[in-house]
Parts: structure tokens; C-alpha cells; sequence
């Protein structure tokens, strides 16, 4: 008879507390910041605060997430975030909708009460705290047990990073941290993914046999870090490349002679403008991302439609044309690296946009144009300072005036919704330390997210944070008369009367300063590129 095998030994790991478990997880995937705003459903995270992590407060939860988005994409990495259970989530949620429009890769968790009071309804119990963000999360969870957690943060990290990238929670009951559990094995997984090789091999012949290619170019090329391989699948194509409607980052300069312009997002007016090209490929952008309705076709007549896209949603909705699904600039790479066949001869290389022409500034007296104003800024901005857009009506006098010309330069959010952007620029200028970060914000849009403004303060960050007062919702008057309202019939609840964005600076820790003179513009604005603290400019337009 064999001996019966004897009981396993037992387990020898040393056990750590589930906070120490999760630290070495964030310590794992190079996570040094935690973004928050703290309640007593979070505090035992931070007994004994490691050293190695800095802790960045924001006032708000709107606050925090934004921030937490303009650092995660500058620095190409997942944040981490920590909000109060329900309402903190509550207040987070337009910027939580924005990251998951922006593909920002974002652990965030929440708080929650102890597990052992949960049956009893208790105070600042988030009943369903894991429904709360849907469906504009990659993943929500809380877990079963405390011991679970570590691997439920692992599992988001993954998640987040994975593209197409977003936000994901994890809610986290407050005696869990304190807990008991087995220290997490450092693992890797890989998140860019090839695109299938005969498709993009279609894609290269149509672009080979195309007469007048035009390229569409979305977020996803700037994110991607593909800027120069674009624009040299571009040269060797001599395609017009024109920037996708609504795209919250740039992937194309400006001033090359390729660029075509920005499409609107608006069905005829895109096929309007796409006229006369054989071949449309959308480089990690939707196609198309529209605002209004329209009709008809969604590309020029006898024209064929490509998309390369990380996202599986995007690729499935387009509502025609072959999509190769895959890493953006993987596909482009691919393309590359196949033989650069002989340009089509009945090929030409395009024309050139013509210049802007330069403004010039108002007769004494007169309150100057939004076009002054981004002219000026251009004129000092140092070539790699960053502009981080919010300024619904300036949008498109920036696109003239203020041009874009190099990768990771120009941020703005994808989803539309305000309170982004003066968070985001704060959370760009904690992220890139050795860059001029320029807050291009309206006045109606700066009100939804303000107290960034005592983060950017407490954190001592050297950002020009220009303010375009025009005193009112100027986006929406402009657009009432597409609803049929007569241009320039007065609109209810769109003007901003006395607002004074220097006294709010003040009251937030931050210098500010108001142009009302044109003239004096360009020296206020070049003494904000120089400040080593963050310098808020009012600056009145018309
Ligand atoms: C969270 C949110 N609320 C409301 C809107 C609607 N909205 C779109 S543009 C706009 C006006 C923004 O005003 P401002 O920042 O002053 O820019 P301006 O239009 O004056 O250029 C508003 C309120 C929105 N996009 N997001
Ligand atoms: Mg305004």
C-alpha cells in the first residue's frame, strides 16, 4: 500500500496589508501621483502616506478627474484616482464621461463604507457603486473580498492601458485596506495589437493605385505618438490631410503643405470638402463624428473609404468602407515598411492652403477680436509650449490663428463637455515640468471647473492661463440660428455678466492680470510665458 501523500505544507508568503499590496501595484506600473479629494471613506489609504507618492488634491471631483486626464495623456501612462463614494463620483462624472470620450487610461477608485455595516444602509453607502459610472467605464467592480483587491486594481491598470484606453473603478469598502493578503507577482501585458496583414495590404494597393488620396486624421495618431510616421505615409502618398471633426488632439502640422484643413462636424459640409478625392482613409478617427443632423452620402461620390481605428466600436459603426482594426501606429508602420510603389503619374501634388492673413489690432477704444488676441499669442508662445483648449467659439479663429505644428502640443477634450480643459492643462503641467503650458479657456467654460485654478497655485506650476472673456456663451448664440432662431435674437440664459476672473485668480492663490488694450496685449502675454508661478491673463474680446 503506498503511503497516503501528506497535507501541504503550509503557506509560508508573508502577508501585507492590502494598502501595501496596492502600492507595490501602482509602484509596479510606474505610478507615483494619486489625484483625489478625500472623505472618511478613504482615509485608511493614507495612514502613514508613503514617501515616494505625492498626493494631488483638487477641490472638486470635476477638478481631479480633468487633471488626472491631462496627466495621463501627457505622460502616455494610467492615473490614479481616488473620489468619496457616491457624490464624489457624482461630481466627477462629466469628466469621467470626457476620459472615457478621450481614451484616457484612468484607475479610478472610490470609497465605500466597511463591508460589516453595509446591510444597514449606512451613511455615504453608494448603493450601487458599481453601476454609478456606467456605461462610460471600461469596467467597474468591487470586490468580493478584501483580499481581492490588489488584483482588482492590477486587473484595472490593465484594463485602462489597454487600448482602445479609458476609465475604469474600482470601489473599495474602507476596512478593506487594512486587511491581510498575499503580496501580487509584477506581471507585464502587452496592449498594442498588430492589424490583420491582408487586410492593410488592401488598404496599401488602394493607396498605391489612388489618384487623389485624402487623409482624415483623429486623436488616436498624437495618442499614439504616431506623428511622424503619418505624416511620412502622407508625403509618400501626397495625400491632403485634413483633421478629423472634433478631434481632441492634433496629429499633422499645420504649416506642411499637405494639411487641408479641418473638417466640420457636419455630413455635407465634410463631403463638400472631401470632393474630388478617389480615396478617404481615417487614421484613428471616427467615420465621421458628426453634431448635426444630416443626409445623403457620407463620402464624395465614387470615393472609397478606409479607417484604421484601435477602437472595435468605432470600426463597427462606420457606415461603410473596410476598417483594419489594430494599433494606429503599428498599421501606419506596416504600411510603411511595405515597398513604396511608384506614384500613381496621373498623381499631383496638391496645392497649398493659403496663408492666414494677419489681423490687425482694433482703432483705440474698440474691444479687440478673439483673432487679435490667439494672433498675439501665437506670435510669443515658444515653439514646444502645449495650448490646452476650451473655448467652444474661439475654436475655429484658433484653427486659423494659432496654428499646431508639432506632436503633443494641443490638447482639448473629444466629448464636448466643459470643465475639462483648465484641469487638464494644470494636469499637463504637472506631467511635462520642463514645458510652457498655455490654458486657452472661455469664460463660461472656466466657471464649470474654477478651483483648478488653487491647484495650479499650490502646485506652483509656471502656466499662462489665458481667459477669452467675451462675457457670454458666444458657441450657443452662434449656433441658435441652426435651430431656427433668428441671428441675433436674444437668447435666453447665455450671457455672463460680472465676472471678474482676476479677483477668482486671487482667490485662488494665482496671480491675475486684465487686457482690456490691444496694444498691451503681446507684452502681458510674454511676460505669462516667462512666470514661474501660474499667471492668469483676462483678456476682454469682443
Ligand atoms: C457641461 C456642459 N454644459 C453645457 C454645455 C453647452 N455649451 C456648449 S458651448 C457653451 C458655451 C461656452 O462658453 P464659453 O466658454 O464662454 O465660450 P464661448 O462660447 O463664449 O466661446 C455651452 C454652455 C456643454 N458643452 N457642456
Ligand atoms: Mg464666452
Amino acid at each position: 500500500m503506498p503511503e497516503p501523500m501528506p497535507p501541504p505544507a503550509p503557506h509560508a508568503t508573508a502577508l501585507v496589508s492590502v494598502r501595501e499590496a496596492v502600492l507595490d501595484v501602482l509602484r509596479a506600473h510606474g505610478i507615483r501621483h494619486i489625484f483625489g479629494n478625500p472623505g472618511s471613506t478613504e482615509l485608511p489609504l493614507f495612514l502613514d502616506f508613503p514617501g515616494d507618492f505625492r498626493y494631488v488634491l483638487g477641490l472638486q471631483e470635476a477638478v481631479v478627474v480633468g487633471m488626472a486626464d491631462g496627466f495621463a495623456q501627457a505622460t502616455r501612462q494610467a492615473s490614479f484616482v481616488n473620489l468619496h463614494s457616491a457624490a464624489g463620483v457624482g461630481h466627477a462624472m462629466g469628466n469621467i464621461f470626457t476620459a472615457f470620450k478621450n481614451r484616457t487610461p484612468m484607475v479610478i477608485t472610490a470609497g465605500q463604507q466597511a463591508r460589516s455595516i453595509l446591510p444597514f444602509d449606512p451613511f455615504l453607502h453608494s448603493a450601487q457603486a458599481t453601476e454609478l459610472p456606467k456605461p462610460y467605464v471600461k469596467w467597474s467592480v468591487e470586490p468580493a473580498r478584501a483580499q481581492d483587491v490588489p488584483l482588482a486594481i492590477a486587473r484595472a491598470l490593465h484594463l485602462a492601458m489597454m487600448p482602445p484606453c479609458g476609465p475604469v473603478l474600482v470601489s473599495i469598502p474602507a476596512d478593506d485596506w487594512t486587511a491581510l493578503t498575499e503580496p501580487l507577482a509584477r506581471r507585464e501585458v502587452s496592449t498594442a495589437l498588430r492589424p490583420q496583414p491582408d487586410l492593410l495590404d488592401r488598404l496599401g494597393q488602394a493607396l498605391d493605385a489612388a489618384e487623389r488620396p485624402a487623409f482624415v486624421v483623429g486623436a488616436a495618431v498624437d495618442r499614439d505618438a504616431a506623428w511622424h510616421d503619418l505624416l511620412a505615409l502622407a508625403e509618400r502618398h501626397r495625400a491632403r490631410v485634413f483633421v478629423a471633426p472634433m478631434s481632441g488632439r492634433h496629429g499633422f502640422p499645420q504649416d506642411h503643405p499637405l494639411f487641408a484643413g479641418f473638417l466640420p462636424a457636419m455630413r455635407e459640409r465634410i463631403v463638400e470638402l472631401l470632393q474630388g478625392h478617389d480615396l478617404v482613409l481615417a487614421v484613428g478617427a471616427a467615420a465621421f463624428t458628426y453634431h448635426v443632423e444630416g443626409h445623403g452620402p457620407h463620402i464624395p461620390e465614387g470615393a472609397s473609404l478606409f479607417q484604421l481605428t484601435e477602437d472595435p466600436q468605432t470600426a463597427a459603426w462606420a457606415p461603410l468602407g473596410m476598417s483594419v482594426l489594430g494599433s494606429v501606429r503599428l498599421s501606419i508602420l506596416d504600411l510603411l515598411a511595405r515597398p513604396a510603389a511608384a506614384i500613381n503619374p496621373r498623381r499631383s501634388m496638391p496645392a497649398p492652403r493659403r496663408a492666414t492673413a494677419r489681423v490687425e489690432p482694433p482703432p483705440p477704444g474698440q474691444r479687440m477680436s478673439t483673432a487679435w488676441a490667439l494672433q498675439c499669442l501665437a506670435d510669443v508662445r515658444p515653439p514646444d509650449s502645449i495650448v490646452v483648449e476650451e473655448a467652444p467659439s474661439a475654436r475655429p479663429v484658433m484653427q486659423q490663428h494659432l496654428p499646431i505644428v508639432a506632436p503633443e502640443t494641443f490638447y482639448t477634450m473629444c466629448s464636448g463637455g466643459l470643465g475639462h480643459g483648465l484641469p487638464a492643462a494644470v494636469g499637463v503641467a504637472l506631467a511635462q515640468p520642463g514645458r510652457r503650458v498655455i490654458a486657452l479657456i472661455g469664460d463660461g467654460s472656466a466657471m464649470y471647473a474654477i478651483q483648478a485654478l488653487w491647484s495650479a497655485a499650490q502646485l506652483a506650476l509656471p502656466m499662462a492661463i489665458v481667459i477669452l472673456k467675451n462675457r457670454r456663451y458666444a458657441a450657443l448664440q452662434e449656433f441658435a440660428p441652426a435651430f431656427g432662431f433668428t441671428p441675433g435674437a436674444a437668447l435666453e440664459g447665455c450671457d455672463l455678466p460680472d465676472l471678474d476672473f482676476v479677483a477668482l485668480a486671487a482667490g485662488h492663490g494665482c496671480s491675475g492680470v486684465r487686457v482690456d488694450d490691444a496694444r498691451a496685449l503681446p507684452g502681458v502675454l510674454a511676460q505669462a510665458m516667462q512666470c514661474t508661478a501660474p499667471m492668469l491673463v483676462e483678456v476682454e474680446v469682443a
